[in-house]
């Protein structure tokens, strides 16, 4: 960033009116670790925050090689195309170790999107803990919504905690899967398919559509056994392929019948306020938590106090509390 920033009502207005190169520039200072960069992306975001929140919000998630990519290029073009509806599609990825030439690979993978006046692309954070990523993403959210995006699609790979922090900032959550993959192989824990509201099997295409058949009717039953939802919605599970863009409206109607069903009964609101509480608290942990490490006198003790608790001489206990009450003053 190396042009002159523009200042907080130039960003905030730009963005509401849609400008995309204000908006990515507000982005990267929401991705910035400058201080004076975050300062004036905090400002940013709170002026955007009136305008935000008018948008169905999509995770995706999937082992890698799925298709995650390649159906959000094909959803996106559907609801843009025939539901009217315009499209953000951003990802968290913190465990990648994504080069700059897969990055490239999902553009190319979404290419209609990225150059879609209705849709707007945003790459992956290259770096950065998952906690920090988590949070410029939801910010990130918010400065897309005020510019007038009504659907945010999240696309993050289903093999760590990077799911657990997407589910928890999105209204809808899509589960994509492969047949004749045992789920050990998908690498798909019980806990995900848990928060999935529905689960998609993909690539039921090239003489894999009994087989992908065959596995609905399985993930059906498996889901049965799971505990009812707090809305009363019963997860659907359907087939697609994204390639060839079968299935895909079948899957746009499953999200606008959970955001109708949701909505009648007061859980779509609901859920969003449960996640503003989390998120408020995650964001107090992660605060006292930088304050604490960041500060040089406790730097000095720790490295001290760390020695003591190694020999023995204090128990950790004994040892956080004695830094914490110099900590607080
Ligand atoms: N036959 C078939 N191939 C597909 C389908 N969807 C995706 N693929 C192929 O599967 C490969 C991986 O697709 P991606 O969309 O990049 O998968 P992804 O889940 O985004 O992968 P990561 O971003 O690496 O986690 C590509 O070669 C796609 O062309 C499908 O519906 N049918
Ligand atoms: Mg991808």
């Amino acid at each position: 960033m190396s042009r002159t920033l523009p200042s907080k009502n130039e960003f905030i207005d730009g963005i509401l009116t849609g400008n995309r190169m204000l908006l990515s520039r507000a982005i990267t200072l929401i991705e910035s670790t400058k201080q004076k960069h975050q300062d004036l992306a905090q400002e940013v975001i709170e002026g955007c925050l009136p305008y935000s929140g008018n948008s169905i919000r999509i995770g995706i998630t999937g082992v890698p090689g799925v298709g995650k990519s390649t159906f959000i290029e094909a959803f996106g073009n559907h609801i843009i195309e025939n539901q009217n509806r315009t499209l953000a599609v951003l990802a968290v990825d913190p465990s990648s170790s994504k080069t700059r030439g897969s990055i490239l690979g999902d553009k190319t993978r979404m290419e209609t999107l990225s150059n879609h006046p209705k849709a707007y692309v945003r790459p992956t954070p290259t770096s950065g803990s998952l906690g920090g990523v988590a949070q410029s993403t939801r910010e990130t959210i918010t400065l897309c919504e005020a510019a007038g995006f009504n659907t945010i699609l999240i696309e993050t790979v289903g093999v760590g905690q990077s799911e657990t922090a997407v589910h928890s900032m999105v209204d809808f959550f899509l589960l994509l899967m492969l047949a004749g993959a045992g789920d050990e192989l998908q690498g798909i824990k019980r806990g995900i398919m848990e928060m999935a509201d529905a689960i998609a099997i993909n690539k039921a295409d090239s003489g894999n559509e009994e087989a992908a058949k065959r596995a609905m009717a399985e993930y059906k039953s498996a889901l049965h056994l799971f505990p009812p939802t707090e809305s009363g919605w019963i997860p659907k599970v359907a087939t697609c392929s994204a390639v060839h863009g079968k299935g895909i409206s079948d899957i746009w109607e499953i999200v606008d019948a959970f955001v109708r069903h949701t909505k009648t009964k007061g859980f779509f609101d609901k859920k969003r306020k449960e996640q503003a509480n989390y998120w408020l608290d995650e964001a107090i942990t992660q605060e006292l938590h930088r304050s604490f490490y960041k500060n040089d006198e406790l730097k000095h003790m720790l490295t001290q106090i760390r020695r003591q608790v190694q020999d023995g001489e204090i128990s950790s206990y004994k040892a956080a509390r004695i830094l914490m009450d110099r900590f607080l003053g």
